[in-house]
């Protein structure tokens, strides 16, 4: 639980949009009436908020991590992240788990004499409130934020989707006063920002989504800029490594909700599969599954990608049949991934 406040950390935030850090995520910039950012404007988007209910669920699973895979791989193979290989796109596992926790609190405050009906507010929501998810769950005591700019729980680690329920219950206003928010345990380690392939962490706690593998897999549209194609090595959607390397990772629990476990052949992917999927195949498979965020044509620019990346020569009559596709952004990822392996030398 956290109070509704302006934590200094919010102020990073306009800095970031107004740096066009935020890359193409044109919803990052939504503003309310007076043209403030939405996202650090809740107490004006939402007045009557007074509490913050931040909840954390861990969603690892008992598979390798993709830097494992990654030394011991045929190099015929990408990686989709290991949120996203789940059964059920989070956004609506979770909301389903906080719209549970507001009906049984409600019940429970009204059952104490502390609600009364038709009165007061609670709304949940899993990545589209007006605020910085990350800056309530560390003054909720979940944890710091780390480096890689994620929030790390000491006992469990990273591997983390956050839901918010905010109410106008004041739940939280003495609630600073106790161990909260948690100690900063990253220390001198730095092994996200050296392993991250892109130097997207240009600074601790600092990420330019612009130069992120995630954004570039799952958000970004159309051509992905030349020079950070190599960077993605055989990443098809998301990006695990800055999580992978994270000490606090090492001994990560494994979460046994159903729906987080992988969908059949969705760890370690057949990358000539994935390249190759027709929309019919692409909606079996990715249905209810976040990966349709990048929508067929980006799923199949990202395997093309990865195919250029992957040093198998093999791939090179795919990628040519590939040049000439009806999609022409799928057309020239191919031509540019079959020309980097044409001049790859063994
Ligand atoms: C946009 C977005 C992205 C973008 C941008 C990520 C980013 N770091 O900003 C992209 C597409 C790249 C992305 C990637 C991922 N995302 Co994302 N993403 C979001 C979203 C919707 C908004 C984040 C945001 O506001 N970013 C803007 C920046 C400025 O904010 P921030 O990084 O949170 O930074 C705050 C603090 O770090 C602090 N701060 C920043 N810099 C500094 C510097 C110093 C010195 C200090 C003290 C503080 C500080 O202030 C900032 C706020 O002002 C949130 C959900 C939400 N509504 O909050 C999920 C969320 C952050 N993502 C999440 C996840 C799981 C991921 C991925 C792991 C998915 C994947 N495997 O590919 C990666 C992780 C990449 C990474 N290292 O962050 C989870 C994070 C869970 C966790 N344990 O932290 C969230 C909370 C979604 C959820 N509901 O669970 N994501
Ligand atoms: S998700 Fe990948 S690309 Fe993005 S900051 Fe982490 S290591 Fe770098
Ligand atoms: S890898 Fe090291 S520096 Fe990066 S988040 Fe984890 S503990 Fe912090």
């Amino acid at each position: 639980m956290a109070p509704v406040r302006d934590f200094g950390e919010l102020q990073v935030f306009p800095a970031w949009i107004a740096d066009g850090k935020h890359g193409e995520m044109k919803y990052m910039e939504a503003r309310d009436d007076a043209g403030e950012l939405k996202r650090t404007a809740l107490a004006r988007v939402a007045p009557w908020a007074r509490s913050v209910i931040v909840c954390a669920i861990n969603y690892n699973t008992a598979y390798p991590y993709s830097t494992q895979y990654a030394q011991t791989e045929d190099a015929a193979t990408g990686w989709i992240s290991r949120y996203a290989w789940s059964r059920e796109d989070y956004h609506d596992s979770i909301l389903r788990r906080l719209k549970q926790l507001e009906e049984e609190l409600r019940a429970l405050l009204e059952g104490a004499g502390y609600w009364v009906p038709g009165t007061g507010h609670l709304r949940s929501y899993v990545d589209t409130g007006p605020l910085v998810e990350r800056v309530y769950a560390k003054y909720a005591g979940i944890g710091w934020i780390g480096k890689n700019t994620c929030i790390i729980n000491q006992k469990i680690g990273s591997w983390l989707f956050l839901g918010v329920i905010l109410t106008s219950l004041d739940f939280a206003s003495n609630h600073l006063t106790a161990d909260l928010p948690a100690p900063d345990r990253c220390g001198t380690c730095t092994r996200c920002i050296t392993a991250c392939p892109t130097q997207a962490i240009t600074a601790p706690g600092e990420l330019d989504a612009r130069l992120c593998i995630s954004y570039l897999t799952i958000e970004k549209r159309g051509e992905i800029p030349n020079e950070l194609r190599a960077g993605m090595g055989r990443h098809i959607f998301g990006c695990d490594i800055c999580q992978d390397v994270c000490p606090w990772n090492r001994k990560a629990p494994v979460a046994s909700a159903h729906e987080f476990q992988p969908r059949e052949r969705l760890v370690n992917p057949a990358l000539d599969w994935l390249a190759e999927m027709q929309p019919e195949e692409f909606r079996e498979v990715f249905r209810g599954s976040p990966v349709r965020r990048a929508k067929l044509s980006g799923l199949r620019r990202n395997a093309v990608v990865a195919m250029g990346n992957s040093s198998n020569k093999k791939f090179i009559p795919t990628l040519k049949k590939l040049s000439e596709d009806s999609d022409a952004v799928v057309a020239e990822h191919a031509r540019w991934a079959a020309q980097r392996l044409d001049s790859d030398h063994d």
